[in-house]
């Protein structure tokens, strides 16, 4: 078949036993590839290979192995206009967020790259006579990654880089309905020079290669991001095996808006969070908890701000908001403003799917108002261009409805009182909160996660990666008498 992309094997690019094609959100009549499905034979392979391969990359120099991933993380932003491109083109994200994300994602590597160096361990005395203690991380030899399709190359570069930093071979998953960044990465890794086996692409359905790869016990340690209920299964898979695993999930993250709120940032930290990316984002601020006082004026500026967002091709120059990534998702989108309207929510604006020139997933992002926090709307993760206004009394009220969730990735205040700001900033029970800011949008060399069924496990980037990609030994040395 011709424009056929392989899987990545034990250092070989291998057919699978069946294909899918690639489709672009934007243009439905814009097939980008035919791309290759591992099976469990396959998958095997891939196991078997990165078991060796991993034993020979832990032994690699330090300064080797800070290179490879050196050279990864610069070819990548060198390549992010081209590679943003094709991210944009299959996922549906206007084309400087693609770009944006490849550049990020490179500069996992790099950040990475220089972790490789930054390895060193603990001693101590034991409380026994003449006997020294020294305390060093290890490899834990082949990690997992499972990783989703609304940020499919940034998600698993902050997963790649460090498991390999850190001396680990990897078998990557990716999400099925972006696999053509998936390849474009793995191009990038496989001309390296690293051990045959090292890092393996098998693409395929999570249900069947996904799920197989978390039951292997052949795996050491697994970092998955994607939703709730596959975490779950992924989380009961490791628990068979007792491999260490770690898993980013949902959110419904709240952005609170106080009265003393400069509204000019609240308004443009609500649009960005609610809409940027189409809304698919684990960070999206997907309620906005509004101050009685200020919550007309606030609401008939977002109803401008929202309105005015230019909906398109996530190629076309001006586009602001891409179309969702698929038909699944596009009519998950529509039942969810159904059932807004059914809660008793009011629309302020959007909602509607749109027919633009190309055939795509179009929608018009919403914002809702008259909710309140006991909503299906306002306690599920959506993954939509939607967020709902819910109106408090006071400062006691918002954080009350803030942390009234399951999930805790992000919470968001916009205020102009330090002591608000400093009281939510120790009180908001999410793993990442925001001071006039808006929800989305975190650095690489920090920790990154959240609470409740938002995370579990170690968190991911910035050093503290080490605690899922490392395991720790100790050991006591008697050096005898001179
Ligand atoms: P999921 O449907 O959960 O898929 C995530 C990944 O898991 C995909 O590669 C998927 O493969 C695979 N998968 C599905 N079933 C599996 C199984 N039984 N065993 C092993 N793997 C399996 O999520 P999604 O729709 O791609 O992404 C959206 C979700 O990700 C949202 O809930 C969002 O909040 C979350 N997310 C969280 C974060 C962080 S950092 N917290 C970041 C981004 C996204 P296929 O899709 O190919 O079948």
């Amino acid at each position: 078949m011709s424009n056929l992309s392989n899987n990545f094997i034990a250092g070989d690019w291998v057919k699978g036993s069946s294909s899918i094609s690639n489709i672009n959100p934007s243009d439905t009549n814009d097939v980008i590839g035919e791309y290759a499905q591992a099976n469990n034979a396959q998958l095997e392979d891939a196991l078997n290979s990165s078991q060796i391969a991993q034993k020979h990359w832990a032994a690699t120099g330090l300064e080797q192995r800070q290179a490879v991933l050196m050279k990864i993380g610069e070819e990548m932003m060198a390549r992010s206009a081209e590679l943003g491109e094709l991210l944009s083109r299959e996922e549906g994200k206007p084309v400087a967020e693609g770009k944006g994300e490849i550049y990020r994602a490179g500069q996992f590597f790099t950040y990475y790259a220089a972790e490789v160096l930054r390895q060193s361990g603990d001693t101590a005395d034991s409380v026994r006579p003449n006997i020294e203690i020294d305390v060093r991380r290890e490899a834990m030899g082949t990690v997992a990654i499972i990783s989703p399709w609304n940020f499919p190359t940034a998600t698993a570069s902050w997963k790649i880089a460090p498991a390999l930093a850190f001396g680990n071979a990897v078998i990557w998953k990716p999400a099925n309905l972006t696999p053509a960044s998936a390849v474009a990465l793995t191009e990038i890794i496989a001309k390296q020079d690293i051990p045959k086996g090292l890092f393996n692409l098998v693409m395929g359905s999570g249900s069947s290669i996904g799920q197989a790869l978390a039951e292997s016990p052949k795996v050491h340690a697994i970092s998955f991001t994607g939703s709730y209920d596959v975490g779950l299964q992924i989380a009961g898979a490791a628990a068979k095996n007792l491999t260490k695993f770690q898993l980013e999930l949902g959110s419904k993250n709240p952005l609170v808006v106080m009265d003393d709120a400069d509204i000019d940032v609240a308004v443009a930290a609500a649009t960005g969070g609610a809409f940027g990316s189409t809304g698919q984002k684990c960070t999206a601020s997907s309620r906005l908890v509004v101050h009685a006082s200020i919550h007309d004026e606030f609401v008939d500026r977002m109803s401008q701000s929202t309105s005015a967002l230019k909906v398109g091709h996530a190629l076309h120059e001006g586009t602001q908001i891409g179309p969702v990534a698929s038909q699944q998702q596009l009519d998950s989108n529509l039942k969810y403003m159904s059932l807004a309207k059914e809660e008793g929510c009011e629309i302020v604006c959007g909602g509607e799917k749109l027919e633009l020139d190309n055939p795509g997933f179009y929608m018009q992002p919403a914002l809702l108002v008259g909710g309140n926090n006991t909503m299906r709307v306002n306690r599920e993760e959506l993954f939509a261009p939607m967020s709902c206004v819910i109106k408090v009394a006071d400062y006691d009220e918002a954080l009350s409805v803030a942390n009234d969730t399951d999930f805790g990735l992000v919470s968001g205040i916009i205020t102009q009182s330090l002591s608000r700001a400093s009281h939510f900033r120790r009180n908001a029970e999410s793993g990442c909160v925001m001071v006039n800011l808006p929800t989305a949008g975190t650095d690489y060399h920090v920790p990154f996660g959240g609470r409740k069924n938002s995370s579990f496990g170690p968190r991911e980037q910035g050093s503290y990666a080490k605690e899922l990609y490392t395991q720790v030994k100790t050991s006591y040395i008697s050096s005898g008498n001179p």
